[in-house]
């Protein structure tokens, strides 16, 4: 059986495509070795450019001999490994719903977020007002519901979730408070934050910030 294989998970800390591959494998109670690549001073394991030749990038799931690479592909990949408990609806329409904001959330989210931390002066307070536009969004899609696909924690919540942990980061680079702007967004968070499988992966935000800080740094941002 394919359960009985060593699981190894290739990552880094502050990577929120790895960490939702951490919260995927936690939720379905899948025991893995996580290994901690030096993404930062580009110094990579010969594992992982050899499990991941073509972008040569974390996070990387390796079931026995197999390499799995980008995180929503492998976040598909454990849900069909690992069918239970199932992190996507069982109807086709929910699930495509589910996938179409995990797709929106990696185009928009991300982007968005780097160009505030990035940015400066205009640019900068333009990404702010699209960056909380892709929230308004997002609040939209949650409408009344706990979670994005409803009551129940699941696949796009995971996918959402670990940028999170930049956005303290993202806020103090940008000078604006999300809990103001976005609360329906924010109790969202909280939610996410009391799941055991979030609240062990997510790293503290303020270590986040001390690292975005050292990026800006190195990139000559400020
Ligand atoms: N689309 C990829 C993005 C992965 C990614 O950007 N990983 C970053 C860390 S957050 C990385 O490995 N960067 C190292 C590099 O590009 O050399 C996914 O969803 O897995
Ligand atoms: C790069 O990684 C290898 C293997 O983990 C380690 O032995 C080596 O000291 C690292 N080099 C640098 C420059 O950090």
């Amino acid at each position: 059986m394919a359960k009985e294989e060593s699981v190894v998970l290739l990552g880094f800390w502050a990577s929120p495509f790895a960490m939702r591959v951490r919260i995927a494998l936690e939720e379905k109670g899948v025991g893995y070795e996580a290994r901690e690549e030096e993404v930062v001073s580009n110094n990579k394991s010969e594992l992982l450019l050899k499990s991941n030749p073509i972008y040569k990038k974390v996070p990387v799931l390796i079931h026995g001999e197999k390499a799995i690479c980008e995180s929503v592909i492998i976040l598909n990949y454990i849900e069909e490994a690992w069918p239970s408990p199932s992190l996507l609806p069982t109807c086709p329409y929910e699930r495509s719903q589910a996938r179409f904001w995990a797709d929106y959330i990696d185009k928009k989210l991300f982007e968005g977020g780097g160009q505030i931390w990035k940015g400066k002066g205009e640019a900068q307070k333009a990404a702010v007002k699209e960056f909380l536009e892709v929230l308004k969004v997002l609040e939209g899609a949650l409408g009344e519901k706990d979670y994005f696909g409803g009551d129940n924690f699941g696949y796009t919540d995971i996918v959402a979730i670990p940028f999170t942990s930049w956005f303290y980061a993202i806020e103090q680079c940008g000078g604006f408070k999300l809990e103001d702007e976005c609360p329906k967004f924010s109790a969202w968070m909280n939610r996410c934050m009391q799941r055991e499988a979030v609240a062990k992966t997510l790293p503290d935000p303020e270590k986040v910030y001390e690292f975005v800080c050292m990026l800006k740094k190195m990139f000559g941002i400020e």
